[in-house]
């Protein structure tokens, strides 16, 4: 059994197209993160920030969206969304999961408050650096972790769609726009799209 708690127009919206890429059952639940006050005190139980996404599953509740991730990801292997432990794209396939959420989100909220930091002793680093260290990826390679699409590029893409078409503040480069038409025009991109 899998519960999956989730507020539309989100950052859990990046769960839900993962779980449509993995083609798995769910009970989705819809969090009121936009009440006045925030989510109800009673999901702290659930999520100690009442923050989305989180899932429970099979009575276990995992938090965070990359740690989600990896654990969909491994626990649905069919799919084969997850390098799997010997791989050498395993690596690569973790390093990006965790970007997202530890650099590339973090100096997306640091650009668009304004934040003026030092580039040393912040452990997301800097705006520039970050957007070059993806542009550079996304030259090299077609997908997050090489060859093969994988968990990593729902996380990566549903950053780069909300860095240049809602925030809007990454700067425009070819490859990431070749990179979100290579990643929506999967399938199971248009079942998220379907259920958003
Ligand atoms: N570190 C969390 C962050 C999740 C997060 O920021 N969720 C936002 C949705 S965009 C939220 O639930 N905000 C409601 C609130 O702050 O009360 C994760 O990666 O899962």
């Amino acid at each position: 059994m899998l519960i999956f708690y989730h507020a539309p127009q989100s950052r859990s919206a990046t769960t839900l197209w993962l779980l449509e890429e993995l083609e798995v059952p769910y009970d989705m639940q819809i969090v009121d993160i936009r009440a006045e006050g925030g989510a109800p005190e009673s999901y702290r139980a659930i999520q100690p920030h009442k923050k989305v996404p989180a899932i429970v599953h099979d009575g276990v509740t995992i938090t965070e969206r990359a740690a989600i991730a990896a654990y969909l990801a491994d626990t649905y292997p069919k799919a084969r969304l997850a390098p799997p432990v010997g791989d050498p794209r395993r690596g690569p396939y973790l390093s990006w999961l965790v970007y997202v959420d530890a650099v590339i989100d973090p100096c997306f909220v640091a650009k668009s408050q304004g934040w003026r930091y030092p580039s040393i002793g912040v452990s997301f680093g800097l705006f520039d650096d970050m957007v070059r260290h993806v542009e550079n990826a996304l030259t090299d390679y077609d997908y997050a972790a090489g060859d093969q699409f994988t968990a990593a590029d729902v996380s990566l893409a549903s950053a780069i769609h909300w860095g240049l078409n809602i925030l809007p503040l990454l700067p425009e480069r070819p490859v990431f726009r070749t990179y979100l038409d290579r990643v929506q025009a999967r399938a199971g991109f248009q079942r998220f799209i379907a259920k958003s």
